[in-house]
C-alpha cells in the first residue's frame, strides 16, 4: 500500500510495483534509505515510535517548527519494548505534536495477537502511559478524521488512535484470516469482494 502510493505520488513508475520483493528491485519488503525519499529503515518492528520521538522532540524544542508526526504502527509491533520505552519518553516531554496510530488487526505474521481485539486494554495500557487514547474503527473515514482533528486539539500529551481493523478487509478468502500475511495473490485468484459492513464493528 506505501509502495502504491509512493508511486502514484509520482516518485517512480507504478510499472515499478510489478517488481515488488524481487532481487534486483529497490522495493524491497522492507523500504530502505536505498530509495533517496525513505529516511529510515523502520521494518525492524518497535523502531518507528522511537524515530517518531525524536523527530517530535526536535521540532518542539530544538528547531520550533510547527510540523505534526506520524507514526503508524501495527499491534503486533506495539508489543515490542523499545515502543513503551519511546511512550514514556513522549509523555514526559509532552510531544502533543506528535500522533500514533496502531492498526489493531488482531493478526500478527502467523499467530493472532496476544491482546487480539480487546480495545479497553490497548486504551487503558496507552492512558496508563499519559498517552490521549482514542479508540475509533479504522475502516471508517470519517471517524479517523475526526479523531485525527480530535488529536490537533489535544494538548500537553500526545494522542494515539487505536483503530480496529480486519487485516485483509473486504476480500472474500483474505479478510481476518491468518497466513496471509505478506503473500501475493497467485495468478487467476478472483477474490469477491465483502460487503464494507461485514465486520465493521
Ligand atoms: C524486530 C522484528 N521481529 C520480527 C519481525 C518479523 N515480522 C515482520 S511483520 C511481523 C508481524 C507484525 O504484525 P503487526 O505489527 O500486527 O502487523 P500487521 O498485522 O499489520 O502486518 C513480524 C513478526 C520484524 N520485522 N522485526
Amino acid at each position: 500500500m506505501l509502495y502504491a502510493a509512493w508511486a502514484q505520488a509520482g516518485l517512480f513508475p507504478a510499472s515499478d510495483l510489478l517488481k515488488l520483493r524481487t532481487l534486483t528491485s529497490d522495493l524491497e519488503g522492507h523500504p530502505t534509505p536505498r530509495l533517496p525519499f525513505v529516511d529510515m529503515a523502520t521494518g525492524s518492528l518497535g523502531q518507528g515510535l522511537p524515530v517518531g520521538v525524536g523527530i517530535a522532540l526536535n521540532a518542539k524544542f530544538v528547531d520550533n517548527l510547527e510540523h505534526r508526526t506520524y507514526v503508524l504502527m501495527g499491534d503486533g509491533e506495539s508489543v515490542e519494548g523499545s515502543v513503551w520505552e519511546a511512550a514514556e519518553v513522549s509523555r514526559q516531554y509532552g510531544l502533543d505534536n506528535l500522533c500514533a496510530i496502531v492498526d489493531v488487526n488482531r493478526l500478527g505474521q502467523s499467530d493472532p495477537t496476544m491482546l487480539q481485539h480487546d480495545m479497553d486494554a490497548y486504551r487503558s495500557r496507552w492512558a496508563g502511559f499519559g498517552w490521549h487514547a482514542i479508540v475509533v474503527d479504522g475502516h471508517d473515514f470519517g471517524a479517523l478524521l475526526r479523531a485525527f482533528d480530535e488529536a490537533v486539539h489535544t494538548k500537553g500529551r500526545p494522542t494515539v488512535l487505536l483503530a480496529k481493523t480486519y487485516k485483509g478487509k473486504g476480500i472474500s478468502f483474505i479478510e481476518n484470516k491468518p497466513d496471509w500475511h505478506g503473500k501475493p495473490l497467485k495468478k487467476g485468484m478472483r477474490p469477491r469482494r465483502l460487503s464494507t459492513s461485514s465486520q465493521s464493528n
